[in-house]
């Protein structure tokens, strides 16, 4: 990419000519996943937990029509703040920079700069997937696609029950995505540590866990993978509690027309609402265990 068109910062590249691990964070969970100010305040706590876990952390956004890997606090503070900026998914990148625009990045806008930037390893809270209802409203997010596409890990905590969470694996499984539960037989949901189906594969430390990812790529496949880390027990919320709140903001959804792009941000505020803010606690942890656990993947890849 031309450089009037990428703005990464020195100490991200210099950390990718030597060789050591960096792990790309994305920003749409800051701009339209979470309220002010909780949303700047965890991007901070995120990126001080993957120092501290051993990597330097690459949060990514379009900032003034550029391409910004690696954000300073002012500019991860105006991102938070400002009301219009963008949900940019990978489609979106082109359009937006041509006019100069700013955009918080989606799981498949991260991986997309990831890859091109040489970042192997990337760490989010949920991806997206396919939605409740894709039989009728063909909602599948470019996430999937990208994962079939693009050769960069992300770590989640699995699919949250907004989406359709068997048919989102189908996809994968269609897309050649290899879906790996760190540490469980399960697939996690996101605010639980079970989504009651089985995983494809386990694995249970970030070594084993990187020595796959570096035997997928020597294998050329040029698929994503998907690592999906549970929530911690403590952080949990109570399924029979939270899958009603789901259900109802999914339900209020469809009542009012919401598709397209606007619909994961409306059930995340919905959601968030319904649980009195429980289900942002939640959030805010399972996306930290995210990030030490894609540190430690990251540090013992380039090891
Ligand atoms: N799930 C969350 N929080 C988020 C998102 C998903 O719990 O912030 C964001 C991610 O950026 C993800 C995007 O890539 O939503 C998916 O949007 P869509 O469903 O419109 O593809
Ligand atoms: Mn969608």
């Amino acid at each position: 990419m031309k450089p009037e068109f990428l703005a990464i910062h020195p100490d991200i590249q210099s950390a990718l000519d030597q060789r050591r691990p960096v792990v790309a964070l994305e920003s749409t969970i800051i701009t339209h996943g979470m309220p002010y100010p909780e949303n700047v305040r965890t991007a901070i706590e995120v990126e001080e937990t993957v120092r501290a876990n051993g990597a330097l952390p690459a949060t990514v956004a379009v900032i003034d029509g550029k391409i910004a890997i690696g954000l300073s606090k002012s500019a991860l503070e105006r991102l938070a703040t400002t009301k219009d900026v963008v949900k940019a998914s990978g489609r979106d990148l082109a359009a937006v920079m041509s006019r100069g625009g700013s955009a918080g990045t989606t799981v498949s806008a991260t991986m997309r700069i990831a890859a091109l930037a040489g970042i192997k390893i990337f760490a989010t809270g949920g991806v997206g997937g396919v939605h409740r209802g894709a039989q009728e409203t063909f909602d599948v997010s470019a996430d999937l696609v990208e994962l079939g596409r693009t050769a960069v890990t992300v770590v989640c905590a699995g699919v949250k029950s907004i989406l359709d969470i068997p048919l989102t694996l189908e996809y994968l499984e269609t897309q050649r995505v290899p879906v790996i539960a760190a540490g469980s037989d399960d697939f996690p949901a996101f605010y639980t540590r079970s989504s009651g189906l089985k995983a494809d594969h386990r694995l249970d430390t970030p070594e084993q866990i990187a020595r796959a990812i570096a035997i997928h790529w020597q294998l050329g496949s040029g698929s994503g993978m998907l690592i999906a880390n549970p929530i911690p027990e403590a952080d949990a919320l109570d399924p029979a509690i939270i899958d009603g709140m789901i259900a109802d903001a999914v339900a209020e959804a469809a009542e009012q027309g919401i598709g397209r792009k606007e619909l994961t941000p409306f059930l995340l505020a919905r959601i968030n609402e319904l649980s009195g803010g429980s289900s942002l606690r939640a959030n805010i942890a399972l996306v930290k265990n995210n990030a030490a656990l894609a540190a430690r993947i990251a540090a013992s890849l380039d090891a």
